[in-house]
């Protein structure tokens, strides 16, 4: 694989590779603001990062359209209208850590930092889509492709999601050039990437190069092996070989949350603060905070949520006695859900959404 290019520097991340690059902020930093800042965005590659000019950057649509089009980033930005859209980006790994507390997981080992709730700008998939002349068939599929680089298991990045989906106006997804108004950076897919709101992060193609409407869903090993939830009797990759494609790929995320601090502001109160997220669609309506593993609950205070897709972000401040112990939060989702106490265990350590613990 070509490594060529430098990877990024960071003060703020803390880097759990450099090559292919990835890092992820505190949780602590990251619930100091509702629109997660640039330099607190994760880093989750699987491959290189790549630099294109945009003048020299096209999408290719292809596949079941009427018409199989390719549409430069200039084409884009004039042609269809511009829409901003507010969603959490999440890795299917966050809080991986966790997980190997429970048995030992493949995969990065990731804290509960790899959450993002930033502003995406860019144009409607099912404009274009629409455009080239897709039919409305449910049971086609997007197909996203990057072949910008090589991967650590395929010869480029893939994912797919549902035409249904792509299609849906209230589902939003995007071809995003900007985030949180600025131009999509490199590192995170520049000149343009996916976003599909309320689907895990390996679903958002970063350098999207290539657009198929199928009647498969995408064949790279990302959505075919990777970002499935085996079941726990699988323990090993030679396992995994196996069942692979007997399982479902990841859609959406579990209901969650994080707590990012937890620090006394009198002798017998504690001030817990943390993020939630809802599973799919749909906002978190409570956070609860216990200081005595799970026999009492007291509510929190949301400090933030906006729209369909955001991040929840909450307060509270709750009794507590002796000099030190842990809080737990669970967040409650409008279906009257709440996470579970212990979460289970899967190989791949994806979609840990345990109740959240800390110590103070
Ligand atoms: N082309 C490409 N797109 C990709 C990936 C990748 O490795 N290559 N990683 C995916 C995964 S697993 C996640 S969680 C998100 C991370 O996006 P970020 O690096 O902007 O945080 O991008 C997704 N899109
Ligand atoms: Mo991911």
């Amino acid at each position: 694989m070509d490594y060529s290019n430098e990877p990024p520097h960071s003060d703020q991340l803390f880097v759990q590779a450099q090559q292919p690059f990835n890092a992820e902020p505190s949780v602590a930093s990251l619930v100091e603001f509702a629109y997660t800042p640039e330099e607190l965005v994760y880093c989750r590659n699987h491959g290189p990062i790549r630099e294109f000019a945009e003048e020299e950057y096209t999408i290719s649509i292809k596949g079941a359209v009427e018409r199989e089009i390719s549409v430069s980033i200039p084409q884009l930005k004039s042609a269809f209208p511009k829409v901003r859209v507010v969603a959490a980006l999440q890795c299917a790994g966050n809080r991986r850590n966790e997980m190997g507390a429970i048995k030992p997981v493949h995969g990065v080992g990731w804290n509960g930092g790899v959450i993002a709730n930033c502003i995406w700008g860019g144009v409607r998939l099912r404009d274009i889509l629409i455009h080239a002349g897709v039919r409305a068939d449910s049971t086609l599929h997007v197909c996203f492709a990057s072949f910008a680089t090589l991967c650590q298991d395929d010869e480029y990045y893939g994912a797919s999601i549902p035409l249904e989906k792509a299609l849906r106006l209230d589902d939003d997804v995007l071809l995003a050039f900007e985030m949180n108004d600025e131009p999509l950076s490199a590192e995170h897919g520049g000149p343009v990437r996916v976003v599909v709101p309320g689907f895990l992060g390996a679903r958002w193609v970063k350098w999207l190069d290539t657009l198929i409407i199928s009647s498969e869903e995408s064949p790279n090993f990302y959505q075919q092996r990777d970002y499935k939830i085996l079941p726990p009797e699988i323990e090993t990759k030679d396992q995994a070989r196996s069942v692979w494609s007997k399982f479902p790929s990841m859609t959406s995320l579990p209901l969650n949350s994080a707590i990012g601090s937890a620090f006394k502001i009198a002798p017998s109160k504690l001030r817990v603060k943390g993020y939630a997220i809802s599973g799919g669609c749909g906002n978190v309506v409570a956070i609860e905070v216990s200081a005595d593993n799970g026999a009492t609950w007291y509510p929190s205070r949301i400090t933030y949520q906006e729209g369909k897709w955001s991040w929840t972000l909450w307060e509270a401040e709750i009794p507590i006695s002796g000099s030190s112990g842990e809080v737990c939060a669970r967040a409650k989702d409008k279906a009257g859900n709440f996470q579970p106490m212990a979460g289970s265990w899967n190989m791949r350590g994806v979609a840990f959404d345990a109740i959240s613990r800390i110590k103070w």
